[in-house]
């Protein structure tokens, strides 16, 4: 074992540089041309390497040292006896470079085909101008920084230097690192479903007496749903009204044949008709968006969907081919439905297959309101409660029957003209229910 005193070789024309990094510790074991110390000048930043392999004994330099040709740098016990620096190469190519100036930001420089003297890079820096590093680049870290980042996968423009002329160092890459560690995880705890910060709840029983009440299994299903529909459809709501005073009379005019018929006739069948006369007119309305979002799969069948209120939350059935049933037929039906609804006894062929959702709260009451669309459909329409109100017909206040209802559409597909002329065109056969037979 010999011990081996490591020297500065010859950094080209500088009179002293700065020792910037120390990257070895007495104990530590190296190889040839594993870097020992960082120099930085005013111009460059270069690694030293060892001109054997073995272990360092004592390191003679320190960050902040300032170092010429010739200083000692380290002491090493050399492992093999016969390990000698080999002699300079001829230094033509940059892979036989030892003192090597710093890249931008350059994939590692080739290592040195063999065991080798450090070698100086100042002289050479004309042949391999890449390797520089100026100042001012837009990072500035040694090698061995970099090197240390290319492992962890670290952008080194992202990361804020503290070093002196704010040179990155290996804590400003792990305090980086950390932090990024800490926001990931601050982020996953915070959040609800699809990155929604979740909503933190207070303890409500220090305000008052509280009771837990488990959902309904209909309100864990349809919330879900409800939820992902809010989320994933862009959603526009147009308002509009349809006078249906004559309508109305039409409906009483029908009840005494209805009674017969054993079915009760509301204004939501008549809205059913009108909407499918609407649909076919515009046919986008009765489609669903594709999964990759850049096709329309338009459906040439008119299944409504009905949400029916039942004790134990909304559940929407659905009416098929509504264009080819009589008002009498609709009305039969959906009383089957919503009975079989509110009895819990909907089977899923039942809720399948629709094309457009209406939610009628008509018989609730309500103003207005901004119903859900139901994904994969583009579009429903919610009904609120008509009422008697006083029309300018142009020279006089008239009482009319005035229904407000609302359509919801999922805007990738509909186009805020096209929703209102949709809702427009309901409104129109609802005023004037003649046109469904055209
Ligand atoms: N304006 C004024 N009156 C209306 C009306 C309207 N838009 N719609 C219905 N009515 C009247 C009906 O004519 C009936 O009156 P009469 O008994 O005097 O004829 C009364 O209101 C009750 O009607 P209904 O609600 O029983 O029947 P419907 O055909 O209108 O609706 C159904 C059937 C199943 C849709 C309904 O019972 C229901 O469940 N609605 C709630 C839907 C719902 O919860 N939607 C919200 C979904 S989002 O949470």
């Amino acid at each position: 074992m010999t011990v081996k005193t490591i020297t500065l070789p010859d950094i080209g024309d500088f009179d002293s540089v700065d020792v910037i990094e120390v990257l070895v510790q007495p104990g530590d074991t190296v190889d040839v041309d594993d870097s020992l110390i960082t120099l930085e000048s005013d111009k460059a930043t270069m690694e030293v390497p060892s001109p054997y392999a073995g272990t360092i004994t004592k390191v003679l330099v320190k960050e902040g040292d300032k170092v010429k040709e010739g200083d000692p740098i380290a002491e090493i016990e050399v492992a093999d006896e016969s390990t000698e620096p080999a002699p300079q190469p001829e230094a033509e190519t940059p892979a036989e470079q030892k003192v090597s100036a710093e890249p931008a930001a350059q994939p590692e420089p080739a290592k040195p085909a063999a065991a080798a003297p450090a070698q100086p890079a100042a002289a050479q820096e004309e042949e391999k101008p890449v390797n520089a590093q100026p100042m001012g680049a837009k990072f500035h870290a040694s090698p061995a920084v970099r090197a240390f980042a290319r492992v962890l996968g670290v952008d080194l423009s992202k990361v804020t230097g503290t070093g002196p002329k704010g040179r990155i160092t290996k804590e400003d890459i792990q305090q980086f690192v950390k932090s990024v560690m800490e926001g990931a995880q601050q982020l996953t705890p915070a959040t609800g479903g699809a990155g929604i910060p979740a909503i933190k709840l207070p303890d409500f029983s220090q305000f008052g007496p509280v009771e837990e009440v488990e959902l309904s299994r209909i309100k864990k299903l349809s919330g879900k749903h409800l939820h992902a529909c809010w989320l994933n459809v862009p959603h526009v709501t147009q308002f509009d009204e349809a006078d249906i005073t004559e309508l109305e009379a039409f409906r009483n005019g029908l009840k005494a044949q209805a009674e017969k018929e054993g079915v009760k006739i509301t204004p939501l069948v008549f809205i059913m008709k009108a909407v499918v006369a609407a649909l076919k007119q515009f046919p986008n309305m009765n489609a669903s968006l594709s999964e990759d979002g850049e096709r329309l799969i338009v459906k040439k069948y008119y299944n409504l969907g009905i949400a029916v209120d039942t004790p134990n939350g909304l559940v929407v059935p659905v009416v098929r081919d509504v264009d080819q049933k009589g008002i009498f037929e609709l009305s039969r039906e959906l009383m089957t439905l919503s009975t079989k609804a509110r009895e819990g006894k909907l089977s899923p062929a039942d809720m399948s297959a629709g094309t457009f959702t209406i939610s009628s709260l008509g018989g609730i009451g309500g103003t207005n309101f901004t119903p859900i669309v139901n994904a994969p459909e583009v579009g429903i329409m919610g009904v609120s409660k008509a009422k008697m109100q006083p029309v300018w017909n142009g020279s006089d206040f008239e009482p009319r029957l005035m229904l407000p209802f609302s359509v919801s559409y999922d805007h990738r597909v509909i186009d805020g003209a096209e929703g209102v002329r949709f809702t427009q065109t309901v409104a129109r056969y609802l005023s004037d229910i003649r046109q469904l037979i055209l």
